[in-house]
């Protein structure tokens, strides 16, 4: 695995040197050597995914994997037609379910950064390259795409408000709890360096939604960086299915997962904070 920088580098003095070097660098440099996989954790996709992949800068990654969680649509079929790479799960697992399948799938073919992505063609694919770069710098380890930079561009970009309202106070909470300052912990467009999928036994998380959620409190508790980039959304229907019911089981388990890492950090130890 080629080693990703972790730190930034030091070096105060240099020698003058012609700025050309900079404007128009060597077009035979070698590109970048490490392996970036993005992921689509798919259901009922098919009216959404051609768009998705088509927004993904050429070249920004070196595969991208499409795990179905038994659609009941053509998700499969136009996944495979469009040469990505497939695995569609028997029965319905759930979105965290799916997710542990992507990521298996990450570690077991020599992924150095990974891509999450909705493929609900929500979050803007043209980020990525500039997610990956944040990762890739060395500057954080998990970079998570913000959809609220300011309140009027989420309401502009069609946030139901309820949604709007919950995912800040959520936000806030989590920010206080965790010691952390991101946009948001809610979004279904996330950046990972490899080390954070090899460190935190994601396997034990949920199957459903509120495996995001310990994803995020895993990485804070084992010593992560967190960041966050900007990244445009779009509210439409096949964009945002999730309901009011489920969208509030999501906000209670959410509490409760912060409430275990508080309680982990105390000593009444989790199996969510346990290594691997
Ligand atoms: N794997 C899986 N994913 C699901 C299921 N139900 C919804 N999803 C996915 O969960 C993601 C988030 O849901 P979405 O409605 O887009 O939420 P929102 O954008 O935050 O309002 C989407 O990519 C859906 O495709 C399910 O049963 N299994
Ligand atoms: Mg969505």
């Amino acid at each position: 695995m080629t080693a990703l920088l972790t730190r930034p580098p030091l070096s105060p003095t240099r020698e003058p040197f012609h700025v050309q070097t900079v404007i128009r660098p060597d077009p035979d440099a070698p590109r970048r050597k490490h392996r970036v996989i993005a992921v689509l954790p798919a259901y009922n996709a098919e009216r959404t995914l051609a768009a998705t992949v088509g927004d993904i800068p050429p070249g920004s990654v070196d595969e991208v994997l499409l795990v179905d969680d038994c659609s009941k649509d053509r998700t499969v079929e136009i996944a495979r037609q469009m040469g990505l790479t497939v695995i569609s799960h028997e029965k319905n697992t759930g979105y965290g379910g799916n997710q542990k399948t992507c990521y298996r799938y990450c570690l077991e073919h020599g992924a150095d950064v990974v891509v999450m992505i909705h493929p609900d063609y929500q979050y803007d694919a043209r980020v990525i390259p500039h997610a990956v770069g944040m990762i890739e710098l060395g500057i954080c380890d998990v970079i998570l795409g913000n959809r609220i930079r300011t309140r009027a561009e989420a309401v502009a970009c069609g946030m139901p408000w309820w949604k709007y309202l919950s995912n800040r106070g959520l936000t806030l909470f989590e920010n206080m709890a965790l010691g952390q300052n991101l946009g948001e912990f809610h979004s279904g467009f996330r950046v990972y360096r490899r080390s954070v999928l090899e460190t935190i036994p994601f396997e034990r998380n949920s199957d459903d939604f509120v495996f995001d959620t310990q994803f995020l409190c895993q990485a804070v508790r084992f010593g992560f960086r967190l960041g966050d980039v900007p990244v445009p959304v779009r509210y439409f229907d096949e964009a945002s299915s999730i309901n009011f019911r489920r969208s509030t089981k999501y906000g209670i388990e959410t509490l409760k997962t912060v409430g275990q890492y508080w309680l982990d950090r105390c000593g009444l130890k989790s199996k969510l904070f346990r290594k691997k």
